[in-house]
């Protein structure tokens, strides 16, 4: 579909126009237009941009994945459709692997997803076929099968766009949990350790810079980052930012460009 440039939603429908694009190369679930349709709804309520509590999260995540001895970037359909090269950046820049996890698990979408992340650059990509050997206790969705090479041995595990329950269940294994969700109401973002409150599109940008920048920090600066933040704190500035970005609009006169 051709949007024109002037067109005043155009960041907007380029993304969902990534989201239809890797439906149909069979990366995305189905259900993923709906996941995204529901991350559209809180960016908008968000102003769509990048706020500072959403920066505090990306920093505190940075200094972790780099502290980390083993981590893991679990990648589902939506991301893999958006932010493809920025996932295999950032694992470079913090030595981290990529896995493959599939709510909607289907052998045709985990080759689909780990062809589509080495066509960009990857080069090597678990959790695919018999690399999903292992099992997280606990667990019903087909998000339990995972590599015993990748997210079963990790210490912390980047699970952008992720489901409450995994979340949950990777902690009660004692890992980190970093989340991506533009719903800070989500039980993912409740129960992760650091959650991005911002959309993957415009966070993963960030993170590959910022880990550029902070790959140089010393172990005690990187740790000081990390018992200075506060997730609770964080979700509590996304929701007052909703709150008073609905209260401002709903006691000015309202313009089309909201
Ligand atoms: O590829 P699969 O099979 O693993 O399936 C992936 C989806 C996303 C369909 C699956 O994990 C799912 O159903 O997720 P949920 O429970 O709908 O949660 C997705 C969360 O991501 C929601 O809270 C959305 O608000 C949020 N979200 C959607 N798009 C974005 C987003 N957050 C950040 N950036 C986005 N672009």
């Amino acid at each position: 579909m051709i949007i024109p440039p002037s067109h005043p939603r155009r960041e907007s429908l380029l993304i969902r126009e990534k989201i239809v694009e890797g439906y149909r190369r069979g990366i995305v679930a189905l259900e993923g237009l709906i996941a995204h349709g529901r991350g559209e709804c809180f960016d908008y309520l968000l102003g769509e941009k990048t706020h500072d509590f959403a920066l505090k999260a990306i920093k505190a995540s940075i200094a972790l994945l780099l502290l980390s001895k083993y981590p893991v970037i679990s990648v589902n359909g939506n991301t893999a459709a958006l932010v493809p090269r920025e996932i295999i950046e950032l694992a470079e820049m913090i030595d981290a692997k990529i896995e493959v996890n599939l709510f909607y698990r289907t052998r045709e979408r985990e080759e689909a997803i780990a062809e589509w992340l080495k066509k960009h650059g990857a080069r090597e990509v678990l959790g695919v076929g018999e690399d999903a050997s292992a099992t997280i206790p606990e667990l019903f969705s087909e998000r339990r099968r995972v590599s015993p090479r990748g997210i079963l041995v990790a210490d912390t595990v980047f699970v952008p766009l992720e489901d409450g329950d995994r979340t949950e269940a990777l902690k009660r294994l004692g890992k980190k949990v970093i989340a991506v969700d533009l719903n800070p109401l989500s039980r993912t973002a409740r129960a992760a350790d650091i959650t991005i409150v911002d959309n993957i599109v415009r966070a993963a940008k960030i993170m590959v810079k910022e880990a550029k920048i902070m790959k140089n920090k010393d172990r005690r600066e990187l740790e000081e980052i990390i018992a200075n933040y506060n997730n609770n704190e964080v979700l509590q500035q996304a929701l007052k930012t909703i709150l008073n970005r609905l209260e401002k609009l709903s006691s000015s006169k309202l313009t089309i460009d909201i």
